[in-house]
């Protein structure tokens, strides 16, 4: 190897480095040169070759070689660093790209958020599968054979018998049936009912259900615990009002009407004029619903409520018809971001 060599590999490889447009091709000229197997090992090796009286002579040049090409990284790697100069034709002044963020869906910020309230007065969360037993979506519930929710016009059966829970409440029975006494458990999710779609109905939405089982649990418990929960949810002046009603497994059985927050109460086309909104089914637990999942009725008592998801929805954010919940319109849901 000769002197000139050394310095052509120099001038070459300076000159591709000053011309490098990534810090890829820079690193990878920095492997030519200096790596294990790069140039600068040939150059180490001419040193071990060269006559005695010349080794000085090559060592201090291989070290002015190998401090040159490091230079020339270092300066090349400031430059790619330093924001560079729009180029003459690149205006400025052009608006950039929109890169808009998801946000959680209405429904599932409402969800959270009612857990939420729920959690503040001792409840914790349980869960059930979508697909049920006619057991524990109307048996054990104290359904009867007649009852007209079981109908295959009302609900979706599947071939194997099974069906599309169309309420929450089989999470009661599933959770009663592995835990003892008390229980206080909220457990949202998806229902399916053979609804037509209309403003305030979707073959498709969700509820929150709620259960309370200890000794001595009472009505006013339940009144209680769902005005605390509505003034939690949308502020100190909603009002809570229970009407007599029938479910095959709560006696007595209730509708919950929170009062209208879009009008205050004074009646609105979201409240249909009558300044309440249904927002629950609920009762105090019927005793055959214990005993079919081996819970003594002589020795508790309990509320169950059914919360809509969507109906909360539209009274919290004045949403004119539940469709909109589920047509994916971006310009919709965007409203909703967090
Ligand atoms: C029930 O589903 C009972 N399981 C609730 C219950 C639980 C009662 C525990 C007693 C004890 P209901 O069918 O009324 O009840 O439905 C409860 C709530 O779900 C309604 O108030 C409404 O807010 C919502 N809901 C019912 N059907 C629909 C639908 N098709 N679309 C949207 N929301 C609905």
């Amino acid at each position: 190897m000769h002197f000139e060599t050394i310095a052509q590999w120099q001038t070459e490889l300076t000159t591709a480095i000053g011309a490098a447009d990534s810090g890829a091709e820079l690193e990878a000229l920095r492997i030519r040169a200096l790596g294990r197997n790069g140039l600068i090992h040939d150059i180490m090796g001419a040193i071990k070759t060269a006559p005695p009286g010349d080794r000085r002579a090559w060592g201090q040049a291989a070290n002015a070689w190998k401090q040159a090409v490091q230079t020339a990284l270092d300066a090349r790697q400031a430059d790619l660093a330093r924001p560079r100069a729009a180029p003459a034709d690149f205006d400025v002044t052009l608006p950039g790209y929109w890169r808009g963020l998801g946000s959680r869906h209405p429904v599932s910020q409402l969800i959270e958020r009612a857990v939420g309230i729920f959690r503040r007065l001792g409840f914790t969360v349980a869960e059930g599968p979508e697909i049920e037993t006619v057991h524990n979506n109307f048996d054990a519930l104290n359904t009867p054979e007649s009852h007209p929710s079981r109908d295959q016009q009302d609900t979706f059966y599947l071939a194997d018998g099974q069906l599309l829970r169309c309420h929450t409440s089989p999470v009661q029975v599933r959770h009663m049936q592995a835990h003892q006494p008390p229980v206080r458990i909220v457990a949202p999710g998806r229902c399916y009912r053979r609804d037509t779609a209309d403003a305030t109905h979707s073959a498709n939405f969700h509820q929150i259900e709620g259960l309370y089982v200890a000794e001595r649990v009472s009505l006013a418990d339940l009144k209680g615990d769902l005005a605390f929960f509505a003034r939690a949810l949308l502020g100190p002046d909603v009002k809570t009002r229970l009407r007599p009603h029938f479910f095959p497994f709560t006696e007595p059985s209730v509708e919950v009407d929170f009062s209208c927050h879009v009008c205050g109460g004074q009646g609105c086309r979201v409240c249909k004029q009558s300044g309440w909104i249904e927002i629950a089914g609920a009762g105090m637990v019927d005793p055959n619903v214990f005993r079919a999942v081996g819970y003594d009725p002589e020795a508790v008592t309990g509320y169950a409520f059914g919360l809509g998801i969507e109906r909360m929805a539209m009274i919290l954010y004045g949403i004119p018809d539940i469709r909109l919940l589920y047509d994916n319109d971006v310009r919709f849901l965007s409203q909703f971001g967090v």
